[in-house]
């Protein structure tokens, strides 16, 4: 086990749109300093030099902070920032491979929309899932829908911790209780908030692991 569920119980996935003059950076230590747990770099625009210098700035600061940082898609660029791990979708290399790549240790995260998917994963040597969207986003197009039925089939059905994730707020993240996900992980719900510390800290509030 590369991560404890502890360790997924507020999991903030990163978005440049809202940065306004502000670096990555500033707004991720916002949000580990409100409570994240987690956080994962997820660009889908920058070059591959940028990539691994944002990467660099983030691990640097996670580490400081002893929260891990996952990469999203991009195995290369979590071995060369010495990142804990990758999150990769259906679409994107399996989990085997990319354990064959980044070796045992690294934290491998994987996208689920059904109990087979999971599963899958499981198999593949996954050490969490992520799970979505439970609830409509515009963060992110061409989402799958997960309701709390499929929720709580998908985390009884493996034995690793499962995130929740997709238009996830403070204000319905309560209703994701008892469904046996670890945590949530969120996008606008951190950094589209005037407040990104403060946001934080009400979502880890509402202790929807429990
Ligand atoms: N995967 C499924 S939904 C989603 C991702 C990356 C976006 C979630 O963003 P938000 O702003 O928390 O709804
Ligand atoms: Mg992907």
């Amino acid at each position: 086990m590369n991560i404890l569920p502890e360790q997924l119980r507020l999991y903030a996935v990163t978005d440049r749109r809202w940065l306004g003059g502000r670096s990555l950076a500033e707004d991720v230590e916002a949000a580990m300093q409100g409570g994240a747990t987690c956080v994962q770099l997820r660009e889908k625009e920058l070059d591959t030099e940028a990539f691994l210098q944002e990467a660099r700035t983030l691990q640097a600061l996670c580490e400081k902070y002893r929260v891990p940082l996952i990469i999203n898609d991009d195995p290369e660029i979590a071995r060369l920032s010495g990142a804990a791990g990758v999150h990769v979708g259906q679409k994107d290399r399996s989990a085997r491979e990319v354990r064959r790549i980044l070796g045992e240790r690294a934290v491998i995260g994987v996208s689920a929309a059904t109990v087979a998917e999971a599963v899958q994963a499981e198999a593949d040597g996954a050490d969490y899932i992520g799970c979505g969207a439970v609830f409509s986003t515009s963060t992110k197009t061409n989402t799958r829908s997960v309701d709390n039925a499929l929720l709580s089939q998908i985390c009884a059905a493996v034995h690793i911790p499962v995130v929740a994730i997709g238009g996830i707020t403070r204000e319905n993240a309560p209703s994701l209780r008892g469904t046996g996900i670890a945590g949530i992980a969120v996008v606008s719900a951190i950094f589209a908030q005037e407040n990104r510390r403060a946001a934080a800290e009400s979502l880890n509030a509402q202790e929807v692991w429990k």
